[in-house]
């Protein structure tokens, strides 16, 4: 038996922990601390959140009796040591590849994870609604919910504690206080929580009807274990939230300090615990994206960047760097910062709203009802724009060209490079007349990017960029690259393909469109979201004006089905989206 996890071999399950003795708990914290790093090197991922919550996952199971007892992680990030824990250890190096463990909770990986997450600040809603299931049913199992101090600035968790705070139903909230969220922890709430940590009470919790707990070290088991049974055992009526107070990365190898307590990381070397990054070889969107808005800003005092806790992610820590005043950085309220863009537009400044596709379906009230029905001139960067990646299908920005282009007077661009989306981003800056957005996606942009590049596209203007007889592939944002060599492809084959991009999803540039309905056999749309998007629209168009003839059409877009995690590449092959698929579906449709 491998001396240094003596512990964690002999607990490969909550049962098994559930049979050690208080004392050995902390032998098992730090193995399983130890195993989340090793494991850790060889996949990369989400860590800091993990490393945090040791202590608090090894104290959870020992006291519940999961999963009889209904443990959530919010967004779940975090759960990498409840993993471990709940008998996927021996797959935990397979996370967030092909094939392996989720990166994140999911119902039909474990039964010890009885709600799935990635989006934040749903654990208390799903956990209220469990308890008083239980409630209905005649059930005695607890319901505990762990959310984080970032997590907690959703408005969900405010409705939900809002809701629990009025009933009798037991339900155990564990606030995981580590002041930060991916960058440190914003708002109100945050100097709310660290005068709590300083002892300062009543807290707003209790105000809500909470009875609060607290604060806890997060890192010391045995006041863990003590508060835990507490709650546990209390015959109170009602909801309890426990305020752990935790540190973010606790315990990680690595020499220098990172301002993000390493929220994700790339992987390493388990001896050196050096990066094994690979050397970029062109800007991301998201940096291009950064770099124009800067410049946009230069020239327009009145554009205000919003980002809703993900300024690194966006891009918006480096616009920050330049104009911190006009950065605003709102937590994680994706529905707040839509409105609040809004509000911003209605007086007459620029606010640009930069938002992960995936999150911006939180905002989705807001878009219709507070932007787009009011004709309000809010500017949507949308990033992360189809799929992206080891984050699989909770992060996958599959939706976003459905629900912005059925909006009545939205523009929707895609950029295909880096100099359309510079262009993109200054055409957005100057359109006035409504709301309008682009979206792109992960990862480094193909072409050039020339910092100077800032000319406005004339809206709802595609590109043609190849012509030939047998078929026209109409593209739409990033798949440009492998639709053109598909088209080469095409081409050594015997069948000449005309390819346009075509910029703008709404408003559809139809004469276009129509031009390659008119003079090819065969219409293809290739896009990177899923059904009801791009090529519905265009073919819409071109049936509702009789336009397609003897044209025949196929529509290429993401299945109508959630893809699962893989590299970008493993995800568009599986999806039929890349240079390959393309080829055999085009070759297929004539018959070839
Ligand atoms: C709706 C939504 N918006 C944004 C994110 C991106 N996100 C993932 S984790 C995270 C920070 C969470 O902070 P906290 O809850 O304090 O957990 P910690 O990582 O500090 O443990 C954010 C903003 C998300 N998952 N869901």
């Amino acid at each position: 038996m491998d001396r240094l996890t003596r512990l964690l071999d002999r607990a490969p399950t909550p049962e098994a922990v559930r049979q050690l003795l208080p004392r050995d708990l902390h032998r098992l914290a730090s193995e399983l601390r130890a195993e989340v790093i090793s494991a850790a090197a060889e996949t990369g991922g989400h860590f800091g959140g993990g490393l945090g919550v040791v202590e608090l996952t090894v104290a959870l199971h020992y006291v519940f009796d999961t999963p009889r007892d209904r443990l959530i992680w919010d967004v779940s990030h975090q759960a990498y040591p409840h993993k471990i824990l709940t008998g996927r250890r021996e797959r935990i190096r397979s996370i967030r590849q092909r094939g392996g463990l989720y990166g994140f909770t999911k119902r039909d990986e474990s039964t010890y994870d009885p709600f799935g997450a990635a989006h934040s600040s749903t654990s208390i809603s799903a956990g209220l609604g469990m308890a008083l299931a239980r409630d209905f049913k005649g059930g005695d199992n607890h319901v505990i919910a762990v959310i984080g101090d970032g997590a907690i600035t959703g408005g969900m968790a405010w409705e939900a504690m809002n809701h629990a705070g009025s009933l009798s139903s037991r339900l155990i909230v564990i606030l995981n206080d580590n002041g930060m969220s991916i960058a440190p922890a914003v708002g109100a709430l945050n100097d709310h929580l660290s005068q709590l940590r300083a002892g300062r009470l009543p807290s707003v919790f209790e105000s809500l009807g909470l009875h609060h707990e607290g604060p806890v070290d997060g890192h010391d088991l045995n006041s863990l274990l003590v508060t835990l049974q507490r709650a546990r055992d209390t015959t109170e009526p009602g909801p309890v939230l426990i305020h752990v107070v935790t540190e973010k990365g606790r315990g990680h190898p690595f020499s220098a300090p990172d301002k993000e307590h390493y929220h994700a990381v790339a992987k390493f070397d388990p001896v050196t615990f050096e990066f094994k990054t690979s050397k970029p070889n062109a800007p991301t969107f998201t940096q291009v994206f950064a770099s124009s808005l800067i410049a946009a800003a230069e020239r327009d005092p009145k554009l205000v960047a919003i980002t809703a806790a993900m300024p690194s992610g966006t891009g918006l820590d480096i616009f920050a760097e330049r104009f911190p005043n006009r950065t605003l950085d709102v937590g994680i309220a994706e529905q707040h910062a839509v409105t609040l863009a809004a509000g911003l537009a209605s007086e007459g400044m620029t606010p640009v709203c930069a938002i992960y596709s995936t999150f911006l379906q939180r905002g989705f009230d807001q878009v219709v009802h507070d932007v787009a029905l009011q004709r309000l001139p809010v500017r949507f960067a949308i990033d992360r724009a189809g799929l992206v990646g080891q984050d699989g299908a909770t992060h996958a920005g599959s939706f976003d060209l459905a629900y912005m282009s059925m909006l009545p007077g939205m523009v929707v661009m895609a950029p295909a490079d880096a100099a359309e989306l510079r262009r993109m981003v200054a055409t957005a800056v100057a359109y006035d007349e409504g709301p309008i957005a682009f979206r792109y996606p992960r990862g480094e942009a193909a072409g050039v990017d020339d910092p100077h590049e800032m000319r406005p596209l004339v809206i709802g203007r595609g590109r043609l960029l190849r012509e030939g007889a047998d078929v026209a592939i109409l593209s739409l944002g990033g798949r440009l690259a492998d639709v053109m060599a598909a088209a080469q492809e095409l081409s050594a084959l015997g069948i000449e393909a005309s390819v346009a991009d075509a910029r703008f999803c709404k408003p559809l540039d139809t004469e276009l469109v129509e031009g390659l309905a008119r003079h090819h056999p065969m219409l293809v749309t290739v896009e990177d979201g899923a059904i009801g998007g791009f090529a519905t629209h265009v073919l819409q168009h071109l049936a509702s004006h009789d336009l397609l003839g003897a044209t025949r059409f196929r529509a290429f877009t993401l299945p109508d089905r959630f893809v699962a995690h893989g590299s970008p590449a493993e995800q568009y092959a599986d999806s039929g989206l890349d240079a390959r698929a393309i080829v055999a579906g085009i070759r297929s449709a004539l018959g070839l």
